[in-house]
């Protein structure tokens, strides 16, 4: 991580727990909002005005919370006006990497090695973890926004003018439903499979455990007769819950030992995953060679390195998984 500007050798994924051993995750740092007029959003400064070819999103493939936003980036057909790049699926020991392994590309806006680079050239003197996405501004040159729930709104609404289409994905008339499914789905399932993974206690593990599968027990009784969480409309509290349900099986399931159950246990979830699949585009936002060398390149979980081979995932010999982002 950095360190007033200076990255610190000793990268381990859990910097931080609570009393009770478990895993707490580090606020993100940079908060500002691109909006359509350059006004303030809702934390951080004015000045970021929405642009055809002014912004650069950072992403890893492995990583559920980067993915978010290259989803939305998709669904919005907003390719032409948010150019990508893609770092190594590898976090190595200063973090993340830019490369040309499959799948991975270049730093085309700032030619950086490492993804902390693009931290200190936004704020020489940062601190803090060097974490995807990161949302950069070519013409301030600096970070609006690592935050990917933020991210994920400020691509739906402040672009309308560049989407390649109208779809909404924070429909006004869902917007309480919206948010208030998301609290659990990230508090018991997007991070309790992390709070799984990291704890460093029997409690802390056990706790977490207990949250993941009692949130895919109740969604699974949700999608009974339904398309998408919120009736027949795609909407953001589906993107968040897809990128944890596509990694589950390949990752979360064996490393994070999250294994009650396998996502394709729960014939329901299993389906709903296969439809938002089935949505053009998005099946090039997933890289299952990725997200595995990713999740088990962390030697704090699996000093070997060694990569699990299986399990089989049913839906992915469907012929929708890309292996390269394109
Ligand atoms: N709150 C952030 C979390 C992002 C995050 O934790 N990303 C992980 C990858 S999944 C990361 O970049 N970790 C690098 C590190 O912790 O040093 C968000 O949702 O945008």
């Amino acid at each position: 991580m950095l360190v007033n500007g200076k990255w610190t050798a000793d990268w381990h994924p859990v910097q931080a727990r609570d009393d009770r051993g478990g895993f707490v995750r580090q606020t993100s740092q940079f908060r500002n909002w691109i909006t359509r007029d350059g006004a303030a959003g809702p934390t951080g400064d004015g000045g970021f005005r929405a642009e055809a070819g002014r912004h650069h999103l950072y992403v890893a493939l492995t990583c559920p919370w980067a993915s978010r936003t290259l989803l939305v980036r998709k669904l919005k057909g907003l390719e032409s006006a948010i150019s990508v790049s893609v770092v190594e699926p590898r976090l190595g020991d200063q973090g993340w990497r830019f490369g040309d392994s499959p799948g991975a590309t270049p730093d085309t806006v700032n030619g950086a090695t490492w993804l902390h680079e693009i931290y200190t050239r936004a704020d020489p003197l940062c601190s803090g973890r060097a974490t995807v996405p990161v949302l950069w501004d070519r013409q301030k040159q600096t970070i609006v926004n690592n935050e990917s729930a933020d991210i994920v709104r400020m691509l739906n609404g402040a672009f309308a003018a560049f989407a390649g289409n109208t779809v909404d994905l924070y429909p006004p008339d869902l917007r309480l439903e919206i948010d208030a499914l998301n609290e659990p789905i990230y508090r018991r399932l997007n991070n309790g499979v992390y709070r799984a993974g990291f704890a460093t206690t029997q409690q802390a593990y056990d706790d977490a455990f207990r949250d993941v599968f009692g949130m895919l027990d109740e969604l699974e009784q949700r999608l009974d007769g339904r398309a998408f969480l919120l009736g027949d409309r795609l909407t953001e509290t589906d993107i968040r819950l897809f990128v944890t349900l596509v990694r589950f099986d390949a990752a979360y399931h064996g490393l994070f030992k999250c294994n009650l159950r396998r996502l394709a246990d729960y014939p329901n979830l299993t389906a709903y995953l296969i439809r938002i699949l089935a949505f053009p585009g998005v099946a090039e936002t997933v890289n299952i060679d990725h997200i595995k060398s990713g999740y088990y390149s962390i030697k704090a979980l699996n000093p070997t390195g060694i990569v699990s081979l299986g399990p089989e995932l049913a839906w992915a010999h469907r012929g929708v998984i890309a292996t390269n982002y394109g």
